[in-house]
């Protein structure tokens, strides 16, 4: 699993940092955003540092799946599973979009109506 220096992330995933982990597998861990905007707000990372969702390419589409498949399993873990109901992944990309992590995550939001567009 590649680890980049001075990449927050990296040092969640490494335990240098402390994060309320909520599930993880090979592939991904999933922990609780710091500054929640719902009451369900959860990161889906992948160990693998990659910066962001512009810069996958085709070699990465397990890796997407990966991330897919985990927030399946968040919303499962934080009772937001139900179809009727439902819940919003949201990948940023970049300063428009206020990207302020460079390391890929899927943000996991739900457990209230949300609001679109987001603002
Ligand atoms: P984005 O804007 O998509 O890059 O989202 C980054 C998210 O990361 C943002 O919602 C806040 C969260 N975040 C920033 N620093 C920390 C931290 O140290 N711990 C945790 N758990 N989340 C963080």
């Amino acid at each position: 699993m590649s680890q980049e220096q001075d990449c927050l992330f990296c040092g969640i995933l490494a335990g240098t940092i402390p994060s309320e982990v909520i599930y993880e597998n090979d592939d991904v861990i999933a922990f609780r955003d710091v500054a929640p905007q719902a009451p369900t707000h959860v990161l889906v990372v992948p160990r693998r540092h990659v910066e962001n969702a512009g810069t996958l390419t085709e070699e990465d589409a397990d890796l997407v799946g990966a991330l897919i498949l985990g927030a399946q399993r968040v919303a499962e873990l934080e009772g937001i599973e139900n179809p009727d109901r439902g819940y919003r992944l949201v990948m940023n990309v970049g300063a428009d979009a206020m990207n302020s992590v460079p390391h890929l995550h899927l943000h996991v939001l739900g457990g209230r109506a949300l609001t679109w567009p987001p603002g």
